[in-house]
């Protein structure tokens, strides 16, 4: 009997290291501990292959981009030693441009096969590869992104790129392999998720073709096996009979998938691993320079507040009765766009500043690789943006506040809970009430809010495209796009006042 094996990492977000960049605490993540497992688990008749979003999150990797972007990059050396075989791109590998994503894989020794990205309208990859094993199996790997990405990605950085269809390409794709190929497998590498429950096939999104793994798996014959990514989900299963599977993200996981062939019977076994205790120092030592560095920048104080902190000590109340914190990345956002309106979320897991303020805290707390954007919105679509943040909300048995369920599953997207500030900016949430109906007493400049007048909001890129299924922001005008980072917004601007006051209200009522 023989069998082969895949091991996938996904949206891994350049986590090398085993430790907290917020709090340099020791992790139960990191890719060299997730190293450890596939020196393990490797054989002869394995391939490890990477699913994408690899390039852009973490510190390191934003430092890198400011400051040391001529070098090779830290992942491809990461990878390198690591003997990667294959990789995939994931949405956010233009984050910091084509040419820095052009750069890590030419830096690469793996090869790069995301098959649906063309550049100049010709398909940069070939739709598929066959790997043959020493057992001599063979298997067709057809690799995609979600085509979705040009609705966040900064135009500048996509320019003559463009992205096939995923469904499209990869029914296409799986053609060629059945028509040309003699394969014992077919296996997809999807920078997607899924689109649907997969036990029950129930929608659990808006069907907008960001995630299509429902539709891959049911209605393309002849898939093995698809290695997902996109949704950080932690996903071991089938869906319609299709061996598939999915990682949290910051290499928390591995996914292994074993194939054994007995006699004319294929079983494709799925798994997920978690990360061991230990780990290569000589692995980790490859990126020991610009590690260094970056902890050094990362503790540089760029200004402080005129009193006490704004550190999070609990993250629901910090929603509930909006923390300071939040104030002040609106005061931020405000102040550099000179919008009527901002909202902001806090990230699933957030820090807070300390008195002296360093770019650590910055990054800690402001955990996305954002842009701005202004909207001119209609007062009717401002408050349909507050009912929609509303919804974060519901009442437990006893009455007492909690997460509403939408926003917990299939992932929890508390960063889908904006707050809205502004100059006499105030309004009141009812829990309690029908959704579509809990935002009352909305005031703007202490004017109520005026259902046909116009309206500048300032929002982060993700949310102005939509992103969280808010629609209202797709219908309204794009006014003014501020091509930089959010980080470094905040970090001009706490270097430009160095000594903070925040302008902080309890202007939103949660009330049942
Ligand atoms: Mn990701």
């Amino acid at each position: 009997m023989d069998r082969i094996r895949i091991l996938a990492t996904s949206d891994v977000h350049g986590y090398v290291t085993p430790f907290s960049y917020a709090n340099r605490k020791e992790v139960d993540g990191g890719l060299v501990k997730i190293a450890t497992q596939i020196e393990a688990l490797r054989d002869e008749n394995t391939i490890l292959v990477d699913n994408g979003d690899t390039i852009q999150g973490s510190p390191m990797l934003y430092y890198h981009h400011l400051f040391r972007s001529e070098t090779t990059n830290p992942m491809a050396k990461i990878l390198n030693a690591m003997k990667y075989d294959y990789v995939n791109t994931g949405n956010h590998e233009f984050n910091y441009g084509y040419e820095n994503a052009k750069k890590y894989y030419e830096d690469l020794d793996a090869k790069w096969i995301c098959g649906n990205i063309r550049y100049s309208n010709e398909s940069i990859n070939k739709p598929y590869v066959v790997h043959s094993f020493p057992n001599g199996r063979k298997i067709a790997l057809i690799a995609a992104v979600t085509d979705y990405i040009t609705n966040w990605e900064q135009p500048k950085n996509i320019v003559n790129v463009t992205f096939d269809k995923v469904f499209d390409f990869i029914s296409n794709a799986v053609s060629l392999v059945k028509t040309n190929e003699q394969v014992d497998a077919i296996i997809v590498l999807y920078h997607g998720g899924y689109e649907k429950d997969l036990e029950t096939g129930v929608p659990t999104e808006a069907l907008t073709g960001e995630n299509v793994g429902h539709r891959l798996c049911s209605e393309i014959d002849g898939i093995t096996a698809v290695v997902s990514g996109h949704q950080h989900r932690s996903i071991a299963g089938y869906c319609e009979g299709v061996c598939t599977t999915q990682t949290a993200f910051n290499a928390k996981e591995l996914a292994m998938i074993d194939i054994t062939f007995d006699g004319d019977e294929i079983k494709a076994v799925p798994s997920l691993i978690k990360p061991a205790a230990t780990y290569s120092e000589a692995l980790l030592g490859l990126i020991e320079d610009i590690e260094l560095e970056t902890q050094e920048w990362l503790d540089k104080p760029l200004g402080e507040l005129d009193e006490g902190d704004l550190l999070i000590h609990d993250i629901f109340d910090a929603r509930v009765h909006k923390h300071p914190m939040v104030s002040f990345l609106n005061q931020v956002q405000l102040e550099r766009s000179g919008a009527d309106l901002s909202g902001v979320a806090l990230a699933n897991e957030v820090v807070g500043f300390n008195h002296f303020i360093t770019m650590r805290d910055i990054v800690s707390t402001y955990v996305f690789p954002n842009t701005l954007a202004v909207l001119e919105m209609t007062g009717a679509n401002v408050l349909a943006y507050l009912e929609q943040c509303a919804e974060y909300f519901d009442l437990d048995e006893e009455g007492n506040f909690k997460v509403s369920k939408h926003f917990m599953e299939p992932k929890p997207q508390h960063y889908n809970y904006d707050m809205i500030d502004g100059e006499g900016v105030r309004y009141t949430i009812h829990v309690g009430n029908p959704v579509g109906q809990r935002v009352s007493d909305v005031y703007v400049k202490n004017e109520p809010l005026d259902m046909n007048k116009m309206y500048l909001v300032v929002v982060n890129n993700y949310r102005a495209t939509g992103g969280g299924n808010f629609e209202m922001f797709k219908v309204s005008k794009v006014h003014e796009e501020i091509q930089t980072d959010v980080v470094e917004c905040i970090a001009d601007y706490i270097q430009k006042v160095k000594v903070i006051h925040v302008n902080h209200e309890d202007s939103i009522k949660v009330v049942k």
